[in-house]
C-alpha cells in the first residue's frame, strides 16, 4: 500500500481521517517529531480547533522550519481546517501566533449579528476558474466546522498564483481550499465530506489533483463553472439519532422512546429497532448529514476502556464519512477498579475511536448551575471547558432534555416564560421549559435560556434542542421552545423531537431560526427514509445535500 504521512501534533479527532485515507488505499505512518517530517513524500497537516493552540504546539515541538522546509521542497502538502488556517500569516483568533506565511493575509471571524457561528455544516467548495480542482464539483456539499475564515476577495489570491476555491455563509464569501503547486489546503474536512471528501483526498494522494492544476494557468477557466453552481451555501442538515442501550438480554440496540419512556407498553420490554452499527450506515447512504448516537443507559458493569460504545464508534467510523456525535455519561467518573476518570478522558477515548462531537447531557445542567452559584465565574474545571479548550467548541454539544412548566402567570416565576401554543390542563396560557437531568428523571430549578447561555459561556459549540413532551410524538417540532432557545444563544441549535413527516422539517426550518434538525423514529420504524425528508425539502425550495453513491 503507499503511503502518506500524517501529523500528530495536537489532540483532535484523526482517525476519521485515517480511516478515509485507509479507504482510498494508502497507509497511513504518524510523524511524531520534527526529524520524521524528513521521512514524508506526502504529508497532510491536519487541523482542530483554535489557531493559536495549533500553532504554538507546533512551534514549541519545533515542528515549523521543518514543515516550512517540506512545503518549499515542493513536496505534496495538504492542510485541513486549521491546517489550511496555519498556511496564512496569521488569525484573530490569536494575534500572538504567526503562521506559515505561505499565503499573506489575516484571516477574522464570521459576524455573528445575523447568523450562528461557528459554521456549522455542508457548504459549497467552488472554484470558478478551475471547477474540477482536485476533485471538487460545484454541485457538491463539504463539511465545514470553523468560527475563522480568510475572507475572499476576487482575483487578490488568484494574482500570487493561487486557485481558490469558495462558500458563501451568511452573505461572507470565504476561502473554501486553495491549491498552487505542490500545496492544497482545504478549510473543509474531506474526511467527513462523504464520498465528495474522499474524491478530493484521492485527488491529492494519487497526485492527479496538482497534475491537473499544473496544466492550467491561475484565471484561466475552463467554462463551464458558471452553469454549474445551482444550490448554493449551507444546506439545512439533516440528522439521524439512534438511542442505544443494552435491552433486557445484554444486547446493545437502538431503541426509541415515547417522551423518554423506551419500553414497550404491552410487556415492559426494551423497543429494539435494529443494530447501531447497520443503522447508521444505513443513515449514512441516504444521506444523512451527521449521525448521532446517545447512549441512554451507562451500561457500566465493565471497564470504561471496553464501552461498548467505542466498538460501536470505530466500526462506524470506518465506513460512515459524515460527523459523528457521542452523548451519554461524559462526566467525571469512577472506574470499575476504582480509578478516578475525568469526562476529558472519556472524551479522548471517544474521539480516538472516531467521534468527532461528544454531547453533553446532565453534567452540564450541573455545571450550569454551578456557574450561576458562582457569579457566573469560569474556572476551567468543567466538563465543557476541559474538552472545547482541548479540542476546540465545535467538538462539544450540549444536549438538553427539557419539559414543559405551566405556569398562571409570567409573574409567578423567575424563570424565562412564553405564551405557550399547548395550553395547560387548566388553560394555563404560560410556560417555561425546565431543564432536566438523568434522562429526565429528576428536574431541576433551571430554565433553557439560562442553561444554554451558561454552557455557550463555557465554550459550547452547539446546542441539541430536544423536548420531552414531543419525542416520539410525531407531532412536529416544538416551535416556541426552539424560537426561545435561538434567541438565547449565538451557537447553532440542533432542533429535535417529534418529527413525523417530512413537512415537520420544512416547517421547523421555515418558522424559526434552527440550525438542523434531527428525526429518530420515524427513521428506525422506516416510516420515511432521509433521502425522501430530503427530496420534500428539495422540492420546497430548500436546499439540501444529496448523497452521492
Ligand atoms: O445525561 O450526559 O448522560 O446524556 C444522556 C443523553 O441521553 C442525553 O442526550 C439525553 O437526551 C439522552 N436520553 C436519556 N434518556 C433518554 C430516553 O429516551 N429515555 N434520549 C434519552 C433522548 C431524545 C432524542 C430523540 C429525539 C427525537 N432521546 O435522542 O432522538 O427526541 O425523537 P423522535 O424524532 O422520535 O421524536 P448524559
Amino acid at each position: 500500500m503507499p503511503k502518506v504521512h500524517l501529523l500528530d501534533y495536537v489532540a483532535g479527532n484523526v482517525r476519521s481521517l485515517g480511516n478515509a485515507i485507509e479507504k482510498i488505499g494508502y497507509e497511513v505512518e504518524w510523524v511524531r517529531t520534527p526529524e520524521e517530517v524528513a521521512n514524508a513524500e506526502k504529508l497532510i497537516l491536519p487541523g482542530v480547533g483554535h489557531f493559536g493552540h495549533c500553532l504554538s504546539q507546533l512551534s514549541s515541538a519545533g515542528y515549523m522550519p521543518a514543515l516550512r522546509a517540506h512545503i518549499d521542497s515542493g513536496k505534496p502538502f495538504m492542510g485541513i481546517c486549521v491546517g489550511l488556517q496555519a498556511l496564512f500569516s496569521s488569525s484573530a483568533e490569536d494575534s500572538e501566533c504567526s503562521g506559515f506565511n505561505v499565503i499573506p493575509g489575516t484571516l477574522d471571524r464570521f459576524d455573528d449579528a445575523t447568523k450562528a457561528v461557528p459554521h456549522i455544516g455542508w457548504n459549497n467548495a467552488s472554484c470558478p476558474t478551475n471547477p474540477t480542482l482536485y476533485g471538487l464539483r460545484p454541485d457538491s456539499k463539504y463539511y465545514y466546522v470553523h468560527s475563522y475564515k480568510f475572507p475572499y476577495n476576487e482575483g487578490e489570491l488568484e494574482a500570487l498564483g493561487w486557485a481558490v476555491a469558495t462558500a458563501t455563509y451568511g452573505g461572507e464569501t470565504f476561502v473554501g481550499a486553495v491549491a498552487k503547486g505542490n500545496v492544497l489546503a482545504t478549510q473543509f474536512h474531506p474526511e467527513k465530506s462523504g464520498v465528495a471528501g474522499l474524491r478530493t483526498l484521492r485527488a491529492f494522494l494519487d497526485g492527479s489533483g496538482a497534475a491537473a492544476l499544473a496544466t492550467q494557468s491561475p484565471g484561466a477557466t475552463n467554462g463551464v463553472a458558471d452553469t454549474l453552481i445551482a444550490h448554493e451555501g449551507l444546506t439545512r442538515r439533516i440528522i439521524a439519532c439512534l438511542d442505544v442501550r443494552t435491552n433486557d438480554q445484554g444486547d446493545l440496540v437502538v431503541t426509541k422512546g415515547d417522551q423518554y419512556d423506551v419500553r414497550e407498553k404491552s410487556d415492559r420490554s426494551v423497543r429494539n429497532l435494529g443494530k447501531p452499527v447497520e443503522l447508521a450506515r444505513k443513515y449514512y447512504e441516504q444521506g444523512a448529514d451527521e449521525v448521532t448516537f446517545l447512549n441512554i443507559t451507562s451500561f457500566r458493569d465493565c471497564p470504561i476502556a471496553d464501552l461498548p460504545m467505542l466498538e460501536i464508534l470505530r466500526k462506524t467510523s470506518e465506513t460512515v464519512f459524515v460527523p459523528l456525535t457521542i452523548g451519554g455519561g461524559i462526566r467525571d467518573t469512577v472506574d470499575v477498579d476504582g480509578t478516578k476518570v475525568s469526562a476529558l478522558e472519556i472524551a479522548t477515548m471517544y474521539f480516538k475511536s472516531g467521534a468527532d462531537k461528544v454531547s453533553i447531557g446532565s453534567d452540564a445542567v450541573l455545571a450550569a448551575e454551578e456557574y450561576y452559584a458562582g457569579g457566573k465565574s469560569l474556572f476551567g474545571n468543567t466538563a465543557i471547558e476541559q474538552i472545547s479548550k482541548a479540542y476546540g467548541n465545535q467538538a462539544v454539544v450540549v444536549s438538553v432534555d427539557p419539559k414543559r412548566i405551566y405556569v398562571p402567570r409570567p409573574d409567578v416565576t423567575r424563570h424565562a416564560t412564553l405564551k405557550t401554543q399547548y395550553p395547560g390542563p387548566k388553560g394555563e396560557q404560560y410556560c417555561w421549559y425546565a431543564c432536566t437531568i438523568k434522562g429526565g428523571r429528576e428536574t431541576r430549578d433551571m430554565d433553557v435560556v439560562e442553561l444554554t447561555q451558561a454552557v455557550e459561556a463555557m465554550g459550547a459549540g452547539e446546542i441539541l434542542l430536544n423536548s420531552i413532551d414531543k419525542d416520539g410524538t410525531n407531532s412536529g417540532f416544538n416551535l416556541e421552545l426552539i424560537t426561545q432557545v435561538k434567541e438565547a444563544v449565538r451557537i447553532p441549535v440542533i432542533s429535535s423531537s417529534g418529527a413525523g413527516i417530512p413537512d415537520h422539517f420544512q416547517e421547523v426550518f421555515e418558522k424559526t431560526a434552527t440550525d438542523a434538525a434531527l428525526g429518530a423514529g420515524m427513521f428506525h420504524r422506516g416510516e420515511y427514509t432521509v433521502q425522501q425528508v430530503k427530496d420534500f425539502l428539495g422540492a420546497k425550495g430548500l436546499v439540501v445535500r444529496h448523497f452521492e453513491g
